[in-house]
């Protein structure tokens, strides 16, 4: 009876996860597009892009660039955004592929030479641009229901 019941509240804890995480279906963004991650035509050519899509937990981008050296750097400010400072966390790989498990707002450059002053900069909003207020871990998926399953598994343990 108490084992059966704590199964139920373990499928419960499993199936309402994966409603959280499944019920959006995750798009892969290749960043600006055909052009990728260069320096672009006009300074507006990532923002013009970013208006194109509202971004939304769980989506990924690839920067993916074939000329010249770059970096997907990110800046932890506006003000570090809007003055292209270049110090931050460097992504050097062409092809690299960034995740977001939270809404927040990201600031992206390239901090190769003027790059950035040149318009290689974008700014990324997952869902409403606000981090959650708590320190909060972010479970993937599988993580989530894994720890379900332990948990369920321990109460049924104790409970027998
Ligand atoms: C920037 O360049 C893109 C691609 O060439 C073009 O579609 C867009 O109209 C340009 N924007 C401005 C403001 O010039
Ligand atoms: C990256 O660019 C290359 C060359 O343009 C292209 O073949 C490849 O499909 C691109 N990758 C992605 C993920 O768009
Ligand atoms: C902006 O750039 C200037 C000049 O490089 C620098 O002195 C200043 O500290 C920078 N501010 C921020 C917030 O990065
Ligand atoms: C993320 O932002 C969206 C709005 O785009 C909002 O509906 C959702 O509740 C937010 N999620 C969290 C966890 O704050
Ligand atoms: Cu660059």
């Amino acid at each position: 009876m108490a084992s059966r019941l704590c199964f139920n509240i373990g499928f419960l804890i499993v199936a309402s996860v994966g409603l959280l995480h499944g019920a959006y279906a995750a798009n892969t963004y290749t960043v600006g597009g055909d052009l990728g991650w260069i320096i672009p035509p006009n300074s507006s050519y990532y923002e013009e892009w970013t208006s194109q899509s509202t971004f939304q937990i769980g989506d990924s981008f690839v920067f993916n660039w074939t000329t010249g050296t770059h970096t997907a750097t990110e800046v932890s400010t506006k003000e570090e955004y809007d003055n292209c400072t270049k110090m931050g966390i460097i992504l050097k790989d062409a092809g690299v592929k960034v995740t977001f498990k939270d809404n927040a707002t990201h600031y992206f450059l390239c901090s190769e030479g003027t790059h950035c002053e040149q318009g290689q900069k974008m700014v990324i909003k997952i869902g409403d641009g606000i981090p959650p207020s708590f320190a909060a871990p972010s479970l993937t998926a599988v993580a989530a229901a894994l720890s379900a399953l332990f948990f369920s598994t321990l109460a049924i343990f104790f409970l027998n």
